[in-house]
């Protein structure tokens, strides 16, 4: 029997909890089961119970105040602890059939999905040996980065990042759409969906404008004072960034707006695909069919 499930990531404050609690309310309205699994060991409220808190394992706040950590190296700990304590994760799990979806709430903390291999081990110990989940992650950036070309670039970058680290199936997310709808042409939205980095080159707060490109051009070392404070180091950096996206080519996203039902079917029905979820679901129908043609008889 297969399990499916969604591992819900991004930058702190990007939604994901928000879209957890809309996800599960539209499963829920669609009667389909779901497995709330919250995997942050600071967050305080949930607009559902987990069926499964790592708090009840390690909480964020006794290990700052039992091991003088900060909060970024104290949930490093506690990934570390859980890793050390898997049977907290995988016993409950093992009971989850293959009609729910399991969904982890996963903390913001950037340099979980960057810096340390911690992730990648959890992810292997969920989608290998006898857990076996179908699993995607769904990673979130907020749409209001648009706004700031680099800083949409740079939190590409994080996303493709997440994803050659973890080598699971991806679905990127532009969440919190409502916050720039009317903002942004609809032809517009459509290359940062499908990031373009043109974006940069006609970014109109941009620094360096095309009228300095040849001085610019001639301060060639980026770290000289000249390049840094004309922008033009920034402007080179982020057009590499951009460049080395695009060479890429991973990464392209979903829009959601968390609070309308089609835009969560939506994205939902690009989980399920990634994760095969209507195939295993079908085959039983006929099954179902002939038990009740039997009992007729
Ligand atoms: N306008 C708008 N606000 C949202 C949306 N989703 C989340 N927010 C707000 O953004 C803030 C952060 O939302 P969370 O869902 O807690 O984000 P998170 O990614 O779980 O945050 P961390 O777990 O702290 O990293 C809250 O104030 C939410 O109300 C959305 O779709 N639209
Ligand atoms: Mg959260």
């Amino acid at each position: 029997m297969s399990k499916y499930g969604t591992l819900v990531m991004g930058p702190a404050g990007a939604g994901k909890s928000t879209f957890c609690a809309s996800l599960i309310q539209h499963l829920q309205n669609n009667k389909r089961p779901c497995f709330y699994v919250n995997l942050d060991p600071a967050a305080e409220e949930f607009a559902f119970d987990p069926d499964l808190d790592i708090k009840d394992l390690i909480s964020l706040e006794d290990v700052m105040e039992e091991m003088s950590l900060g909060p970024n190296g104290g949930l490093i700990y506690c990934f570390e602890f859980l890793m050390e304590n898997l049977d907290f994760l995988t016993d409950p799990l093992e009971e989850v059939t293959d009609e729910y979806l399991i969904v982890f709430d996963m903390p913001g903390q950037i340099e979980l999905y960057t810096h340390v291999p911690i992730l990648p081990d959890l992810v292997k110990t969920l989608m290998r040996g006898s857990l076996n989940i179908n699993m995607c992650a769904a990673y979130l950036l907020e749409a209001t980065f648009i706004v700031d070309r680099p800083k949409f670039f740079s939190g590409t970058l994080s996303a493709m990042s997440a994803m050659l680290m973890l080598e699971m199936p991806h679905v990127n997310i532009l969440s919190k759409m409502d916050l720039v709808k009317g903002q942004v042409a609809k032809r517009e939205l459509s290359r940062f969906l499908d990031p373009d980095p043109a974006l940069l080159e006609e970014d109109p707060t941009r620094k360096v404008k095309d009228g300095d490109a040849e001085e610019a051009k001639g301060y060639q070392d980026p770290g000289s004072t000249k390049s840094v404070m004309s922008g033009a180091s920034f402007d080179r950096l982020n057009k590499a960034v951009a460049q080395l996206i695009d060479d890429f080519s991973m990464v392209s996203f979903l829009k959601l707006d968390a609070q309308d039902e089609d835009s969560l079917g939506a994205v939902l029905s690009y989980i399920d695909d990634a994760i095969q979820f209507h195939e295993a679901q079908e085959p039983k129908e006929p099954k179902d069919e002939f038990l009740d043609t039997s009992m007729a008889e």
